[in-house]
């Protein structure tokens, strides 16, 4: 691509990106808009996620389901509160849902698997560089902050996690634009059966359009935020913090 169209390009996807940020649904429903920035190679996946317009991530025949799917990070998490649920069965485990919502909300398991939800085969790829095929089943995203109502000034949302890794205690982000996603759930499922400790037991966070590390398990909290420079390192991530890309998507 010759300079100056790339430097038009550039500018137009800044402009664009900032005003679908501030909710400007004009762009978003513009076909041909759209379809010029989805096909714009320095574009698009940052574009399509930002105006909401990212299609679904593949999904697969359950014949392709991997039959051993691994297991990475933390896999039996050491934290004492943690394994005095593995101990009761997850019978008292719940969910806070707080921040900037209009609601604040403490769920347990039974509330939110009465929540509408959504199955998917899908692959799960890990930048050690393997992949594995798995079916989630979960509540979306959508439904689950629904409930709460986020506030007008929430941006992101706080994933914290039972778990502590290597001293510290493990944490994602995902933008609204993601959380809204149908893709988004938090899985209580894998492969039909209830979701193992080694797999993020009793709920783990599936946003299909990004790598192994965003894919939060034993997740605990969901917190609306505007800002998250203040948590953990301040990156967004428990891997972010140590360099990896918040985006990193496939
Ligand atoms: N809470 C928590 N979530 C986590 C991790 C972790 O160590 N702790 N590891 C991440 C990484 S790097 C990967 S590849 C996947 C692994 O998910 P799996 O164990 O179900 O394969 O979980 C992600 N989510
Ligand atoms: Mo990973």
């Amino acid at each position: 691509m010759n300079p100056p169209r790339r430097g038009w390009l550039k500018g137009a996807g800044a402009s664009i990106a900032s005003l679908a940020l501030a909710g400007c649904d004009k762009i978003a429903t513009d076909p041909n808009l759209v379809k010029a920035l989805a096909g714009a190679e320095v574009l698009n996946r940052r574009v399509q996620r930002l105006i909401g317009a990212r299609a679904l991530a593949r999904e697969f025949p359950r014949a392709d389901i991997t039959p051993s799917f691994r297991a990475n990070g933390s896999t039996n998490p050491p934290d004492a509160d943690y394994q005095a649920h593995v101990a009761s069965g997850f019978a008292d485990w719940t969910l806070i849902v707080d921040g900037l919502v209009e609601k604040p909300l403490a769920l347990s398991l039974a509330e939110i698997r009465a929540l509408p939800a959504r199955t998917q085969i899908t692959r799960h790829d890990c930048v050690e560089g393997w992949s594995c095929i798995g079916e989630w089943t979960g509540a979306k995203m959508a439904a689950l902050v629904g409930l709460a109502g986020l506030k007008k000034q929430a941006k992101h949302i706080v994933l914290y996690c039972a778990d502590t890794l290597g001293g510290s205690k493990y944490y994602e982000t995902l933008d609204v634009v993601d959380v809204v996603h149908p893709q988004t759930i938090l899985a209580y499922e894998m492969n039909g059966g209830p979701l193992t400790v080694p797999h993020g037991a009793p709920l783990r966070l599936r946003a299909e359009h990004y790598l192994g590390y965003k894919q939060a398990k034993y997740v605990m909290r969901l917190e609306a935020v505007d800002r998250f420079d203040h948590i953990g390192g301040g990156q967004g991530g428990y891997w972010e913090d140590r360099g990896y890309d918040r985006f990193g998507g496939i």
